[in-house]
């Protein structure tokens, strides 16, 4: 049997080598292990990701691959969220979004899954959202708790 610590490098591994058939082989392993799926989820696929984050930055991989590597996250991320458990209370609502002009994801749709599992009701707007969006969804949903536009791209920001 894989200790946590390995089998979370494995994850990460392959998503940095696009392998999605092998993360949801390792996912699988999370839960027949008893492990987190909650660590899995930072320490294996995000971590994964962020590898990939900076090789792409450093040129050593293109858009594709970049593209590949997160369709092999979300092999494992769809496996796992399913038993990423919250405490069974609500603690409060979050509104996420990713700003207008931006449509990097893939960071915000993780944190939605940290902010489920740790009782918080998530109002999940997407992509690109103008900012008109964010004020409606306050306006409707949002007696207490927290509003989380998230941009990567800095361009995006001034919108
Ligand atoms: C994947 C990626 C893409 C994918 C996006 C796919 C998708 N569906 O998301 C594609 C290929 C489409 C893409 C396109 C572009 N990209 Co891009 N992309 C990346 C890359 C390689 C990885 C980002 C990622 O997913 N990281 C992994 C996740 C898990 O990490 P994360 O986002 O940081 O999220 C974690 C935390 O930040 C935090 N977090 C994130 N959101 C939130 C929200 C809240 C509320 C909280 C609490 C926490 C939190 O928690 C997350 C989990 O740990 C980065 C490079 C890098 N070094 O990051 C560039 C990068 C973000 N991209 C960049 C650019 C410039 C672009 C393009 C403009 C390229 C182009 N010329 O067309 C386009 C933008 C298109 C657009 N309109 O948005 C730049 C942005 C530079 C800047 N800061 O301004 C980067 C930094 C690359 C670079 N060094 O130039 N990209």
């Amino acid at each position: 049997m894989s200790s946590a610590n390995d089998l979370f490098d494995r994850l990460a591994e392959a998503v940095t080598t696009m392998k999605p058939e092998l993360v949801a082989e390792l996912a699988r392993q999370v839960l027949e292990q008893g492990l987190s799926p909650e660590d899995a989820m930072t320490l294996g696929l995000a971590a994964g990701m962020r590898r990939m984050g900076e090789k792409f930055t450093a040129k050593q991989c293109f858009v594709p691959e970049v593209l590949l590597a997160s369709k092999a996250m979300y092999a494992g991320f769809d496996i796992l969220k399913e038993h990423v458990t919250g405490p069974g209370r609500t603690r409060g609502r979050v509104i996420l979004g990713v700003v207008q002009g931006d449509i990097h994801d893939i960071g915000k749709n993780i944190v939605k899954v940290m902010a489920q599992a740790a009782g918080f009701e998530v109002v999940d707007l997407g992509r690109n959202v103008p900012l008109p969006e964010f004020v409606k969804a306050v306006e409707s949903h949002l007696s207490d708790g927290l509003t989380c536009p998230t941009a990567a791209w800095c361009w995006a920001c001034p919108r």
